[in-house]
Parts: structure tokens; C-alpha cells; sequence
């Protein structure tokens, strides 16, 4: 079992669409072990996107985040990390597979509805930055044997 971390962005937000991108990351089979509506702080942000200090979109990419507020989840599953990111789709709309939320959904990087943890290890990171240990709750579902083998 793996656990990853979600962002419904501000857009995916005002646009009405955080229950689709619930539904869409949920109905798979991965499991939701902390959820929150929250307006993110700029210091929060700017952790969060350390790797992309310099960028050219980075100041951007803060004011997008910060804007207004988004919903956090934490999701398990196995391999959580990677099913997540296949149902997200590429960072780019254009480049997305027809399918996943960002083809469907959006028109570009910059507004691109949805975070997904990229990595074990950034998920690891970014779920201790967003949620307090006792946010997380460890809880079985009874469909568990339909979906895990
Ligand atoms: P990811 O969200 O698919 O992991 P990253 O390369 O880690 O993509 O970039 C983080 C976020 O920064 C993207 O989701 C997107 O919101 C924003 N971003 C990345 N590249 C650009 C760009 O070229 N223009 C505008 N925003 C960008
Ligand atoms: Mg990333």
C-alpha cells in the first residue's frame, strides 16, 4: 500500500469540478485517508513547489495556488503514486492522454485543475507538509478484496 498526495487547484474549484476529480481518482480503487478544504498560505506554496524556484512560470504558479481555495487529499491504493498520475495526465493538457482529467478537462499548464505526487519519495514529503499525522486515517473498506488481489 501506497499513499499520495492530491491538490483539487483553485480552478478545479471555481469550476465546480472537485467531486469529477474525486470521483474520477476514487472510483479506480484508491482510497481517501484525509481530505481538507483550505486556502493555501504563500509560505505553504512556495514549500511545496521548492524544485521549481527560477522557473519562469514559479511566481505565476504561486499566485495560481494562492488564489482562492483548493481541497488536499490524501489517497491509498497500491502503487497510489503512479495511478494517480496516470488518471491526472501529463502536466500539459495538449500532451495528455485523451481520458485522463487534465486531457478532458483543461486547456493548459498553467491551469491545469489537479497535484498529484510524482514520486514515493515526493509524496512522502508533501503529505507531511500538508497534513498532521493525525489528519491521516488508517481505515479498511469492505470492497477491499473486489479491488486488490
Ligand atoms: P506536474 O504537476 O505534472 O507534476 P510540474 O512540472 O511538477 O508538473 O509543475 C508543477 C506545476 O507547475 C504544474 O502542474 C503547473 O500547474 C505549473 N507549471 C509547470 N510548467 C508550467 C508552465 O510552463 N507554465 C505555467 N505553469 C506551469
Ligand atoms: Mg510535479
Amino acid at each position: 500500500m501506497e499513499r499520495t498526495l492530491i491538490i483539487v487547484k483553485p480552478d478545479g474549484v471555481q469550476r465546480g469540478l472537485t467531486g469529477e476529480i474525486i470521483r474520477r481518482l476514487e472510483t479506480p480503487g484508491l482510497r481517501i485517508v484525509g481530505m481538507k478544504f483550505m486556502q493555501v498560505s504563500r509560505e505553504l506554496a512556495a514549500e511545496h513547489y521548492k524544485e521549481h524556484v527560477g522557473r519562469p512560470f514559479y511566481p505565476g504558479l504561486l499566485d495560481y495556488i494562492t488564489s482562492t481555495p483548493v481541497v488536499v487529499m490524501a489517497l491509498e491504493g497500491p502503487r497510489a503514486v503512479d495511478i494517480a498520475r496516470a488518471v491526472i495526465g501529463k502536466t500539459d493538457p495538449l500532451d495528455a492522454t485523451p481520458g485522463t482529467i487534465r486531457s478532458d478537462l483543461a486547456l493548459m499548464k498553467g491551469r491545469n485543475l489537479v497535484h498529484g505526487s510524482d514520486s514515493a519519495g515526493s509524496a512522502e514529503r508533501e503529505l507531511a507538509l500538508w497534513f498532521r499525522p493525525e489528519e491521516l486515517i488508517s481505515w479498511q473498506r469492505d470492497s477491499e478484496r473486489w479491488l486488490v488481489e
